[in-house]
């Protein structure tokens, strides 16, 4: 046990008179520093938030020097902070120490009450949860690690993770943090090609899935997608296979049951020093390319921002419920449903079904019987279920919430005020977190500065700890004072950043510290308000946001290029009650094509569905004879953008344009859909 340096977390002594000084506490600068944060009894002098926030920014290496030594558990000290260079896109954290992921996010709880729950498991079936200790979650992870060993994944492989959430899916992931595999998780609602392109960017051996999947009382073919998957894939060596229902599926000879060869493997698996900046995870997510990108998480920094940000956005106490209901194919699933809570000590659940299964109280219902008390999830569900009224909610009880959080787009304020009224019944602040798969952690949300502190509806606010903000024009100013809007960049490095673009350094340069020198450029455009706080816009590149998810413009054309009739597309955001955003889709057919509108409109969905995912099918499908484009070439997309929102009289300057009669006809075809959609 000579890994257990020492127990990572105050005495509970201290943190009762914490919670008693937190819920006395009148405003956020009267609250005691060395209360509120433990850790900050090291930094003499500081007293309140704005102190503790500043010292974060002035002095990022004595702030999170002293956070690194007081919350992780180290094998080998680190002898440097920090050695970032954003002009370079160098990020270096922690350099110099030795820990292990997995022991700080199981081993160093089993030591100090291995009986307390780790994971409560929400299966898709309705009332029929799992709860796993974390002796039990040390067992199977050490078991799974074994396995991967024995099947030759050696530290610094990579290894597709393509299953829903469920304790074999987290064990899985902190197996490859034991034995130093990078894992990457595919979102199981990826298709067959986007698992398949990710699994070759990755260079990846080996993939763990599950037989079939459980979804709002469906069963999908995981493994059967899986199979496609790997015929586009040499590379793959092993399947290693779970069992989610008893229903066999055909098995070749690469693949491996997995709960079978477990059961052969010891119960104990020597965890592996990695260094602090060795690879973790990587995890694709899309840009303005039609190649989504493989961000790279590393080690201890990354873990030290995911465990920061969750005890201090959500006031995460010992002994409370932690649930994000974020799939752990997403960002918030690796950060806020496995690393921030676990390497909290805390009990994090794994929701595996969706909101309206078997009915839209689904939510709720979960949240009284487990009793969670920290609820987190994105606008589109919001959205979606007060849609439904306030009954399904109100035959619940709800009495053991305490925060209420949203993340992946801009919160509307009708759904902020359901969320906080009806839900949590005005009781309950409502956190609208803002960060990126980019940045690891959340970056601006309301609650960095203390429980009482005062919260704005439907807006991020105040930067965490060590979050330097700055606004900039389109010139590279930096904007002052409030009251003003621009690009949304990061000045200073922070240790929860992305370290590079897998395989791609040139492309994270590029994309990340080129638009502004020595700033992480955010993509999101922002607005600081007169009281300095910060409320996020959205994307000033072509991501658009469906439901939360991050999906490229350039990705759906990509799709829709595909099917044989298409010369070319132009693919659009556009706004949806629901989804946030959805997309609308210009098709120019090729030359003497003859093909009636809803089946063109059909098969692109399709193909959409089948190259991309289902939630990235396009919702309007628009044939026109041309696309609008400037002399040199290039697609108008501005113009595109004005008359899909159907604001002709903003269309702005058409001097560049080659051809007016393509906008004529683009706006009088857009005009027939609208009338048609209005008669519907
Ligand atoms: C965590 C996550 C990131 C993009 C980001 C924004 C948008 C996320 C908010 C938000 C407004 C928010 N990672 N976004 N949170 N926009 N308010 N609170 O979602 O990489 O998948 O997406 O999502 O545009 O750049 S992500």
């Amino acid at each position: 046990m000579s890994l257990l340096l020492r127990p990572a977390f105050a005495s509970p002594q201290l943190h009762l008179r914490v919670a008693a000084k937190l819920h006395s506490a009148r405003s956020c600068s009267t609250f005691n520093v060395t209360g509120y944060m433990p850790e900050a009894a090291a930094f003499p002098g500081v007293r309140d938030y704005p102190g503790l926030r500043d010292l974060s920014v002035q002095h990022p290496e004595r702030f999170w020097g002293i956070l690194g030594r007081e919350r992780l558990a180290w094998i080998t000290p680190f002898h440097t902070v920090s050695d970032c260079d954003l002009t370079q896109g160098r990020v270096r954290w922690f350099e110099g120490g030795q820990l292990n992921v997995s022991v700080n996010c199981i081993d160093r709880h089993v030591h100090m009450s291995p009986d307390k729950v780790a994971l409560i498991w929400e299966r898709d079936e309705p009332g029929a949860h799992v709860k796993i200790t974390y002796r039990q979650l040390l067992e199977v992870t050490c078991r799974l690690a074994n396995t991967l060993k024995r099947q030759g994944v050696r530290k610094g492989d990579r290894v597709v993770i393509y299953m829903p959430a469920s304790p074999i899916a987290v064990a899985s992931m902190l197996a490859c943090a034991r034995i130093g595999a990078v894992h990457t998780v595919v979102f199981a609602g990826f298709s067959a090609e986007a698992l398949a392109n990710r699994i070759q960017d990755a260079q990846s051996e080996t993939v763990i899935t599950t037989n079939q999947a459980l979804r709002g009382g469906r069963v999908i073919e995981l493994k059967k997608t899986v199979d496609q998957a790997v015929k586009l894939c040499p590379s793959i060596k092993r399947v290693l296979i779970a069992m989610r229902t008893e229903n066999k599926v055909p098995m070749s000879n690469i693949d491996i049951p997995l709960e079978e060869e477990m059961m052969k493997e010891e119960a104990v698996c020597d965890p592996v020093a990695m260094e602090s900046e060795d690879m973790l995870f990587l995890l694709y997510t899309s840009g303005s390319t039609g190649k989504p990108k493989g961000v790279v998480h590393t080690q201890a920094g990354y873990l030290l921002y995911t465990s920061l940000t969750h005890k201090y956005v959500f006031d995460y106490h010992d002994g409370d419920v932690f649930g994000c209901v974020a799939d752990i194919g997403w960002i918030t699933g690796h950060s806020y449903v496995v690393y921030g809570p676990l390497c909290n000590g805390g009990t994090t659940v794994l929701f595996e079904s969706t909101p309206v299964y078997p009915n839209p109280g689904r939510y709720w219902e979960t949240v009284e019987r487990l009793k969670i008390n920290h609820f987190y999830c994105a606008p589109t569900a919001i959205r979606l279920l007060l849609k439904y009224g306030d009954t399904w909610v109100k035959s619940h009880d709800r009495s053991s919430l305490k925060t209420l959080g949203t993340v992946g787009e801009p919160i509307n304020s009708e759904a902020w005020n359901w969320y906080y009224k009806v839900v949590g019944d005005g009781r309950c602040p409502v956190l609208d977190t803002w960060w990126q798969t980019e940045t690891g952690g959340i970056c601006i949300s309301p609650h960095p500065a203390g429980r009482d502190a005062k919260i704005v509806p439907a807006m991020a606010m105040r930067p965490f700890f060590g979050i330097d903000p700055v606004l900039v024009d389109d010139q590279g100013r930096r904007l002052e004072g409030n009251k003003v809007s621009g690009s949304l960049c990061i000045a200073k490095p922070w240790p929860g950043m992305a370290r590079t673009i897998y395989n791609d350094h040139d492309r994270f340069v590029d994309t990340y510290f080129k638009a502004y020198p020595n700033h992480f450029f955010t993509g999101d455009g922002a607005h600081r308000s007169e009281e300095g706080y910060y409320q996020i816009i959205g994307r000033l590149d072509d991501v658009i946001n469906i439901s939360g998810h991050r999906l490229g413009t350039a990705e759906i054309e990509g799709a829709v290029n595909q099917h044989q009739v298409v010369a070319e597309s132009a693919a659009i955001g556009c706004a949806h009650e629901v989804k946030g955003e959805g997309s609308y889709v210009f098709i120019v057919l090729k030359d003497g094509i003859n093909i009636s509108e809803d089946t063109i409109d059909k098969e692109l969905k399709d193909i959409v569905s089948q190259k991309i995912a289902k939630y990235a099918a396009p919702d309007h499908i628009q044939i026109v004879k041309r696309l609008p484009k400037t002399r040199s070439g290039k697609i108008m997309r501005r113009v595109l953008r004005k008359i899909v929102e159907n604001k002709i009289d903003e269309l702005g300057d058409l001097t560049t344009l080659d051809d007016h009669v393509a906008v004529e006809e683009i706006v009088a075809g857009r005009e027939k859909i609208l009338e048609k959609e209005a008669k519907n």
